[in-house]
Order: structure tokens, then sequence, then C-alpha cells
């Protein structure tokens, strides 16, 4: 199809979409895909904020890249050939927006979509594009549509209603409407009745339009390919007295089908306004009956009731077919609408594995949920930071005593001193000018086997000699011989003339609370042994939490046996250190961030210094095996 005045849309219309509405270009691009458009009709976006870039957007099942200019100035350099320009600009800024729009020459027709535009701003909109013969469709209104070459915005609503009305193909009515609503309502029944749409408009039911009926009926009249036309007026203006008249007077000669909506304003006793603006008989000649009867008068085919429209759209099509007017066209393969991934899986049509499993939070539903617990009834229930863990870690509540026991646990290793590995990391980290979370990252990094990281260790070595029915002097005399150091045995500074309150703290809280303690008792024996031997091979504070959570584990009742070796296996009880001296570590950061310790050098006296003697024979290996060799 070529471009001509009455043709403001073909197949090669390209368009400058104003405003960030990334799903309606979706659809726009949609559209084109499913019509079979080569080009995207959408050329370029105007956004006036966060500077030109590119949007990425789906072509078929492929991607493709529109651009979006902060100005339309850029627009229109970039895409001269752009003749239509979408107005997605709000109510506020329109009346500026088309006003700028109105000054590029390249742009023939502009869609404004925003609702509540003052009626004298449409006013002088309208003034202005009359003057430089640009065609305004709107404001207030989804725009229309031209099956197989244009798709307006959001017109037609959702792809499978735009299949389910074949408008991915030209058919022979022109229809013009003011409701977008009711636009689509017009598209299911014409491709019902008829061959289907040529071409819709839903000018908005603003009492101002951009452009009116008989605008578009008048370009319907002069399009070769379009062959019927459907009016749909309503109750309020005159608008559709031009129409009778233009029919009368033989300007439309093509068959005009046609319906008022608004009849049932007689029905109530005062003046009604409907939905639209617009929408409100001033005088009887404005009431949707008058002017239902005053084009059944002027030989438009007016039937009875809106649902008899139906009846009578198919009865003027078939007299066209019939006529030789229209030949109705083989119909083409409908068109595989590719739909988003999100769609298809709300509609549930499709199911993929999951790369990831969660089963401890979710998020998506209105209110946050730990483990299945809302987080108003965390705080309503006052679970406290021991009951969020029990919910995050071990994904139920347990009992009180344990929820309490969880935190002592963590205050209690919240610090032990600067001293330590891991706050003497932080610490340089931190003086070394670094952020917080890498000067805590760094003394985490120091948590192991040696310090603080030694509740697995202890938890899995007690345990096992504990059922394995060693005496506690079997299993030192066993880890001696295996020349290793037994796990949550002895301390650097602590030692039994000089107790750890923590663990003195520890072990009677346990004692008081919990059921058993068969493993805590164990450990006990075992550190009478070790402190026989060594004041300081006491069971320390990393052990005597290790082998208490082993007897909570396994006596509270809240774990099975599996349960309690998997979460001993699986790094919990190291977890509870490193969430304690967390707090300490972070602590230190800040400390020192406030006291402005600038960068730490260690002084040479305090390192030895034990290097290879310069002699070169001893530091190239090669001249020591010459030497061996010639000895040889
Ligand atoms: N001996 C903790 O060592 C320490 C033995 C042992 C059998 C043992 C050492 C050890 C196991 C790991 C452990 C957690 C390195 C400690 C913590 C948090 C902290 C830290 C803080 C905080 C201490 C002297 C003699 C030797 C060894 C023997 C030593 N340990 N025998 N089993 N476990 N423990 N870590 O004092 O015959 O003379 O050669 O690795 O549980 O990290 O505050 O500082 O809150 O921040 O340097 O509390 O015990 O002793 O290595 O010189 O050994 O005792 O074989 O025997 P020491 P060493 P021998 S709590």
């Amino acid at each position: 199809e070529t471009s001509e005045w009455y043709r403001p849309f073909t197949g090669k219309t390209r368009a400058v979409v104003y405003g960030m509405q990334p799903r309606a270009v979706q659809g726009m691009l949609d559209f084109d895909f499913m019509c079979k458009r080569e080009t995207p009709s959408v050329a370029c976006m105007v956004y006036p904020f966060g500077g030109s870039h590119v949007q990425k957007f789906y072509w078929g099942t492929k991607e493709t890249l529109v651009p979006v200019f902060t100005t339309l100035k850029e627009a229109s350099e970039k895409f001269p050939e752009a003749d239509v320009v979408v107005n997605f600009a709000s109510c506020r800024s329109v009346f500026d927006s088309t006003r700028e729009i109105l000054t590029y020459s390249q742009f023939k027709t502009i869609a404004i979509i925003a609702e509540g535009v003052p009626e004298r701003r449409a006013r002088q909109l309208l003034h202005e594009a009359e003057r430089r013969n640009v065609l305004v469709i709107g404001p207030a209104t989804v725009g229309g549509i031209k099956p197989g070459c244009f798709k307006i915005g959001n017109t037609g609503g959702m792809m499978d209603n735009i299949v389910a009305s074949k408008l991915y193909r030209a058919g022979s009515v022109g229809y013009v409407s003011k409701s977008g609503g009711m636009s689509n309502e017009l598209n299911n029944i014409i491709s019902r009745t008829t061959d289907g749409v040529y071409e819709g408009v839903a000018i908005g039911g603003d009492r101002y339009p951009g452009s009116t009926f008989i605008d578009h009926l008048l370009r319907y009249e002069n399009d070769p390919n379009c062959k019927m036309l459907v009016l749909l007026g309503e109750v309020g203006g005159v608008e559709e007295y031009r129409v009778i008249e233009a029919v009368k007077n033989g300007t439309i000669k093509k068959p005009v089908v046609a319906w008022c909506i608004g009849t049932c304003a007689k029905m109530f006793t005062t003046d009604v306004q409907f939905g639209h603006a617009g929408a409100l008989a001033n005088s009887d000649l404005e009431t949707a009956d008058a002017k239902n009867k005053a084009m059944r008068a002027a030989g438009i085919i007016v039937p009875d009731t809106f649902e008899k429209m139906p009846n009578s759209m198919a009865e003027a099509y078939q007299k066209l077919v019939k006529d030789g007017v229209i030949v109705p066209a083989a119909e083409p393969e409908i068109p595989k609408i590719p739909i988003d991934y999100s769609w298809a899986q709300e509609l549930g049509l499709v199911r993929k594995p999951a790369s990831f499993v969660s089963t401890i939070v979710d998020d998506r539903g209105q209110e946050l949920l730990y483990a299945g617990m809302r987080i108003t009834d965390v705080f309503k229930d006052d679970i406290g930071i021991g009951g969020v863990l029990s919910l995050l870690w071990f994904k139920r509540r347990l009992p009180d005593y344990a929820c309490k026991f969880i935190e002592m646990v963590l205050m209690l290793t919240a610090d032990h001193g600067p001293a330590v590995s891991g706050a003497m990391n932080t610490i340089i980290t931190t003086r070394a000018g670094k952020d917080l979370i890498s000067s805590v990252v760094s003394g985490l990094l120091t948590i192991g086997e040696r310090f603080g990281g030694a509740l697995d260790g202890a938890a899995t070595n007690f345990a096992r000699a504990y059922d394995s029915g060693m005496t506690p002097r079997e299993f030192v005399t066993s880890m001696r011989k295996a020349n290793k150091l037994i796990p949550g045995i002895g301390h650097k500074i602590k030692s039994r003339t000089n107790p750890d309150m923590r663990v003195e703290l520890v072990k009677n809280f346990v004692k008081q609370h919990f059921p058993s303690t068969p493993i805590l008792d164990y450990a006990l024996a075992v550190e009478d042994i070790t402190t026989s031997k060594k004041d300081n091979l006491i069971l320390n504070v990393d052990g005597c939490i290790a082998v208490s959570f082993v007897d909570l584990l396994r006596d509270s009742g809240a774990f099975t046996r599996e349960e309690a070796e998997e979460y001993t296996r699986i790094g919990t009880l190291n977890g509870l250190f490193v969430l304690g001296r967390t707090l300490g570590f972070i602590g230190h950061h800040l400390d020192q961030k406030r006291l402005k310790q600038g960068l730490y050098r260690h002084p040479w006296d305090d390192i030895s210094y034990l290097l290879p003697s310069l002699d070169p024979e001893t530091l190239d290996p090669r001249r020591v095996t010459a030497r061996v060799n010639v000895q040889a």
C-alpha cells in the first residue's frame, strides 16, 4: 500500500514513541512481527531522563534494540522517515510535548494517549494541528489499529485477542469509535461478521478530540481498499450529524453501519454523564436516540439495538460480496505468536526445572516468610534472634531454652579482644584503608581449625568417641597416637587456674536447661585428663559450645538423629562462632575508623629475619648439581 493523505498508516510506517512505555512498545513490535512487517514500527523512543541509551525488546523470538533519545530533535535527525508520534506524555506535560512535536514537519500523525487534558489546551493543540495539516488522534484514547500494518500503543489488547480478531491481516471494514474499550468489541464483531477490519480508530471520549468521526470516515471513503464503514457514536456532541450530512450530500457513498450508544439515558430522570468527558447530552439533538433516528433517516444502516449490530454488519457485508465489491481473500496462516515466558508460566503453559531451589525464605508474596512464618508474626510472637536463627538455619521453631542458648552463644562469642587472629586481621585491614566488608571478611577468613572454627571438629570427634564406647582416656590416647590435636581442647591464655568464664556460663546454662548432656559430660571427662597433663588444655569455648549443641540436636526432641548428624556435618556449629564474632569484627573496624588509625607496619625488631647465606653455591641449585657430578 502507498502512503496517501487518506492513509496515514502503511506497512512501512515508522513511529517515535514519546515516553518510557516498554510494554506498549513490545506490544507494537509483537504486532509488527505477527503482521510480517520487515522493520519494527517503533523507530525509537524519546524520554528526557536518564540519558540516551538503547532498550532491549523482542522481535519474534529474537531480541532487538530500540534507541531511546532524550530529545525529539535527536529522534527526528536519526529517523527522518518516522512520520507518526505516539505521545504517552501525562496530562501535565502533553500540551508542551505535543506543541513541540508539531514544530517538526516530518510528523504527520500524532496519537495522544493522556486522559484529563484540559479542554482549552486540547482546543489549542487541535487548532495548531489543523494549521499544520497534522492528523491528531486523541487525547484520552488507546489510538487505533491498521491490521497488517501498524498498531498505536496498547490498542487491541493482548496478542491472543489480536489473533482472535484476525487483526494480523487487512479486511475491508473501516471503523471509528469514541471508546477504546468498545473498539475492541468492534474488532471482535467485525472479524466475525465480515472479512475483518481494514482500519479502526478510537478518537477518544473528550469533548474536543483532535480528529472526529468524519475525519476518519472521509479517509476510509477515499481509500479504495476500504469497502464498508462502521461508526460507533455515543450520547453527547453533534459529530454524528456531520457524518449524516456527508452521507446525505453524497460525500460518503460507501455503506455505513452505525449505532449511537447511550440510548438508556432516557430511563433516567436527570441528565446522565456517562464515562467519557463528552458523553453528556446538552440538548435533545445530542441524545443517542435522536442521533440514531437521524442517521437511519439519512440512509445509514442503523440497527434497532446495539445487540443487532452484528446482523446489520453481516447483511451489509454479504451484499458487498454479492455485488462483487468485496472478493473475500484466502485466509493466511494464523501467525504463531511467541508469548513471554512469564505470561506462559502464569497461564500454566510451560514448565522448566528451576536452576535454584530454596526452602527457607519466600519474599514473593505480600509478606516476607521466614520458613513459612510471616515477618509480622516473627515480631508479634517476639521470637528474638534465636527464634529467627532457628527458622532460617533449621526451618523450625526451637524450644525457648534452645533459642536462649543460641542467643547466649552469639553474645559470648561476639568478641575476645583485639589480640586474637581474626580481630587483628580486621584491624590491620581497616588500617590499610579498606572498607567494612573487606575488613570484616579478612577477619572471618582466619576462622578455622585453630581459631574459632574448632566447633565442627569438636562436635564430630567427641560424639564419635562417645558413640563408639571409648573411654575418655582411650580417646585422648588414640588422638595422641594419630598425632592429632583434640579440637575444642586447649587455649592460648585460659587454663584451669585462669578459667574462661564464657565456658563456665555455657556449662551452667546447659546443665540447668538441657534435658540431658551426655556429650558435654564426656568432653568434661576428657578435659580432666588433658588438664592433668597441661593446665591450658581445657575444654575451650569452641569445644564447650560444640558438645552442648550436639546434646541439643540429639536430645531436644526437635531433630531426628539423622538431622542431628547432618547439621553437625554441614558446618552449622562453626556458623555460630562466625555469626557471633562478626559482631566483634564490625566493632573493631568501626573502632579503628573512629580512632583514625593510620596504615600499620609491623616493626622489624619483632620479626626474626633468617635468610639463606649469600654464598652463590647454596643459592643456585645448578652449581650444587655440577659439583656433585664432578665429584662422581
Ligand atoms: N596440645 C588452642 O595451643 C591451641 C592440644 C594438645 C591435645 C589439643 C591448641 C589447639 C585445638 C584447636 C582449638 C580453638 C592453638 C581455641 C578459640 C577462640 C578464642 C581464641 C582466644 C576466642 C592452643 C602445647 C602442648 C603440646 C600440644 C598439646 C595443645 N593443644 N593436645 N589436644 N587440642 N587446640 N581451637 O597453647 O607435648 O608439649 O608437644 O590447637 O580448639 O580459638 O581467645 O585466643 O574467643 O577468640 O599454643 O577463645 O590447643 O599450645 O600448640 O603449644 O601445645 O599441648 O601437643 O604438647 P597452645 P601448643 P607437647 S578457642
